[in-house]
């Protein structure tokens, strides 16, 4: 009779729901439940010798010609150089350019670091308003995040939005970024009359 009633009991302890904080958060469009997430690891980075983005690493000490509804340009830290880009909250920075053929793009990442650990979104563009949107997860310190397996496999890129999180905690919802790289082979213009010049000197 005892041991029946010990039974009981602990049948009823197996059977109730384990308890679980969710800790949700938001960047772009995704929502997650960070306790859900498995984070990877450090990534070889990609300094880009040819990189088609202007002030990649924030060094102009402002933003132009990246894009934002929040995000501002901070020398309180940076991965290299003196400035990196922050936000506090689910906001974009962006930098538009001349389409590129997704072929001739070799690498694109870029440099995250997210105190709280949370998630972020990143959208890339292939026409005004046709883009597709993923999400990386940044640690706590700068880490270099490759997402150049989220290209398509055909069109033309013309934009990289960045996106900042909120939720997930009782911290500050801080996101820095540094250092985006689109590296693509892109023809370099040649300087006609300086060349010319130089023909004609060895003619
Ligand atoms: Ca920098």
């Amino acid at each position: 009779m005892k041991l029946a009633t010990t039974l009981i009991a602990l049948a009823v302890i197996l059977a109730a729901p384990i308890a679980k904080a969710e800790r949700l958060a938001q960047s772009g469009t995704v929502i997650i439940d960070l306790d859900t997430v498995e984070r990877d690891g450090a990534q070889l980075p990609d300094r880009g010798t040819s990189n088609i983005l202007v002030n990649a690493g924030f060094e102009d000490g402002s933003l132009p010609p990246w894009t934002t509804n929040n995000w501002t340009v901070t020398s309180a830290d940076a991965q290299s150089g003196s400035f990196s880009c922050e936000d506090l909250g689910n906001f974009w920075v962006r930098q538009d350019f001349t389409p590129v053929d997704v072929t001739t793009v070799s690498s694109v990442g870029f440099w995250s670091k997210q105190p709280e650990q949370a998630l972020q979104a990143v959208d890339f563009y292939y026409s005004a308003s046709d883009f597709d949107e993923f999400v990386i997860f940044p640690l706590a310190d700068w880490s270099y995040f490759d997402v150049t397996s989220q290209l398509r496999g055909s069109g033309n890129l013309q934009a990289i939005r960045i996106w900042g999180y909120s939720g997930g905690g009782p911290d500050p919802d801080l996101t820095r970024i540094d250092d985006v790289v689109v590296e693509a082979d892109v023809p370099t213009p040649v300087v006609e009359s300086s060349w010319g010049r130089v023909k004609g000197l060895y003619r």
